[in-house]
């Protein structure tokens, strides 16, 4: 179910658990300001998710909240995620989903990265 992502940020969702190591992951990339793991239901030959560290529910809620080095710091962590993967070249795909539109069903920030195949034209 998607969730409103107006919410305050509840800390025990499953991302804030897997950030806290109380559940496991497949862990690709972290530092201070992000984590990036393998998505458990992959929908292309590599799915990542890249979330902040900080407790953040949606797009709004980061950049309205978060300090410039967090945003900075999250930024360049996926970019970093793509570089380290071996997607610069020959592309990938960025998502986030938000709130109810946008089918958003964990209530912690992430982007998506999708790539290792050609992806098919994004139509919403
Ligand atoms: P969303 O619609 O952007 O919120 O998608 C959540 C994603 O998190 C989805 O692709 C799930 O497969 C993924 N995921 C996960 O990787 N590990 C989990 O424990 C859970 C969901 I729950």
């Amino acid at each position: 179910m998607p969730i409103d992502a107006t919410q305050p940020y509840d800390p025990g969702n499953i991302f804030a658990k897997i950030l806290r190591g109380e559940i496991p992951c497949r862990e690709v990339y972290r530092d201070d300001w992000a984590l990036a793991f393998h998505d458990i239901n992959p929908q292309a030959p590599l799915h990542i998710l890249v979330i902040p560290t900080g407790p953040y529910v949606s797009w709004a809620d980061f950049s309205a909240n978060a300090s410039a080095e967090e945003i900075a710091g999250f930024v360049r962590a996926v970019g970093d995620v793509a570089r380290q993967q071996g997607l610069v070249e020959p592309g990938y795909r960025l998502l986030a989903n938000i709130g109810q539109h946008g089918h958003q069903e964990v209530p912690h920030l992430h982007v998506h990265i999708f790539g290792g195949r050609q992806l098919g034209a994004m139509l919403p």
